[in-house]
């Protein structure tokens, strides 16, 4: 059965239709306002993550360093009119600067100036390519206030603080992770070497532990990042579902994600507006997990999986729904979906404090081996959320305040079935909250939404 005709010039105007519907504003109102924001607490919300909370974490890394000095590098910069660049995003959970390629970050814990033991070190002005790229000040109050550092110094500076730090605390802490065998060694450890062969008895030691603990606790503040983000996302799956229908192809319905995303200021540290590349892949070309092409036809009584997420202030949203093309699920469909929800369900339950990764993977492997289908679920049942659309993993059995994506599915290329359903999961000490869950998933929910 096919959903009711739209024109190509119908779609463009239903996803601008989204637009012109304001979301909750995240934005912070300063109680002069009466919008939504000042009315209720809970939304009195900022722009992004409060500098307090970057400096809050800042102190927390100096402090459980333990005495050991460590360093943090916002990374080389690309040229700037080549692609994007986004900031190292420990460098980017820690000061919230986008901007400054070759950046550094020096905790000092043993520096007799209180307001030496963080420093911020920035790459000179270069006012023939400061005009081109961005407004650059010059080091002095305005800096400080600004970025919220005691200290900003230049980079040319950092090989004598660092050597100089070591001499006195003697110990080095790697914060950044380490990469696989055949990865660039990663850039703190790199540096702690050259300093070892300079200075005798400086110990290093792997303190990567830290920064990703503190990255999987997600703070209120962060929270209602991902939750804007999310609200975004959910903003940008309604828009495809004006536009997806037999023969509009997948590309008008990726298109109105995105533009729904950009027309609700979703944003990121490298200025992207998705956390990821958009999938939407409809038939067999949804059974492919990284489909990024997006160009195929949308043909009558196939399914189409959409996983998308919008990011804002740079954290991600990262949810996955599975439409019918012409609007109903047929009864093959129908049943193979309401297998995969119900394995997702049983994840869900299963994601509470000090379960594991593991445990909310066996919850639905163990729904799909009783049906005969677990060839095919091919791939994990999620994953952290966060900066990252694949955030660091602690380590750690879940705890709250931890981010989660669930996400089962099952793919059979040679009946055109790809099926996935990704929502995104807080742990809280009772168990769960599912931040998504505002988004249509259920058949019901799903036809009903692709009537309307
Ligand atoms: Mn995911």
């Amino acid at each position: 059965m096919a959903k009711k005709t739209k024109s190509a010039s119908g779609s463009a105007s239903a996803a601008s239709a989204v637009a012109s519907k304001p979301l909750p504003s995240p934005f912070a109102v300063g109680g002069a306002g009466k919008g939504e924001a000042a009315d209720d607490p809970a939304m009195a919300m900022l722009t992004s993550i409060p500098q307090a909370e970057y400096a809050a974490r800042r102190a927390e890394v100096l402090k459980q360093l333990n005495g050991a000095i460590g360093v943090i590098f916002s990374g080389e910069g690309a040229d700037p009119r080549h692609g994007t660049w986004a900031p190292d995003p420990f460098f980017y959970y820690l000061t919230g600067i986008t901007g400054e390629q070759q950046a550094a970050v020096l905790f000092d814990p043993s520096h007799e100036d209180p307001t030496k033991r963080i420093v911020l070190f920035l790459r000179p002005l270069n006012p023939e390519s400061d005009r081109w790229d961005a407004f650059r000040d010059g080091i002095g109050k305005s800096i400080r206030e600004r970025l919220g550092f005691g200290t900003v110094m230049r980079t040319g500076h950092l090989p004598d603080m660092l050597t100089g730090a070591a001499r006195r605390a003697r110990k080095m802490a790697c914060l950044h992770p380490f990469g696989n065998y055949n990865a660039p060694v990663s850039g703190d450890l790199l540096t702690f070497r050259k300093v070892q062969e300079r200075i005798p008895g400086v110990s290093i030691d792997d303190r990567t532990e830290i920064l990703r603990q503190m990255r999987s606790r997600k703070s209120p503040a962060e929270i209602a990042m991902v939750r804007h983000a999310i609200e975004i996302t959910a903003a940008g799956l309604e828009a495809a579902l004006r536009v997806l229908q037999p023969g509009s192809g997948e590309a008008p319905v990726a298109g109105a994600i995105e533009n729904t995303y950009r027309q609700h200021g979703a944003h990121g540290p490298s200025g992207g507006v998705t956390a990821y590349n958009t999938i939407a892949g409809s038939g067999a070309r949804g059974t492919l997990l990284h489909y990024r092409a997006n160009d195929g036809p949308t043909d009558d009584g196939d399914l189409m999986v959409i996983d998308t997420g919008a990011q804002f202030a740079g954290y991600a949203a990262d949810i996955t729904r599975t439409y019918p093309v012409n609007g109903v699920f047929s009864s093959e469909q129908r049943d193979l979906y309401e297998l995969v929800l119900t394995a997702q369900a049983a994840s869900i339950k299963a994601a509470r404090p000090g379960a594991t990764m593991t445990d909310v993977n066996n919850a639905s492997r163990e729904v799909f081996d009783k049906r005969g289908m677990l060839d095919h679920f091919w791939h994990g049942i999620g994953h952290h959320l966060g900066l990252q659309v694949h955030d660091t993993d602690p380590g750690t059995p879940l705890q709250p305040g931890h981010l989660i994506t669930i996400e089962p599915g099952l793919y059979i290329p040679e009946r055109k079935i790809g099926i996935r359903i990704e929502d995104d999961i807080l742990i809280t000490r009772g168990g769960n909250e599912n931040l998504s869950v505002q988004i249509p998933k259920t058949i019901k929910e799903i036809e009903a939404a692709m009537k309307g």
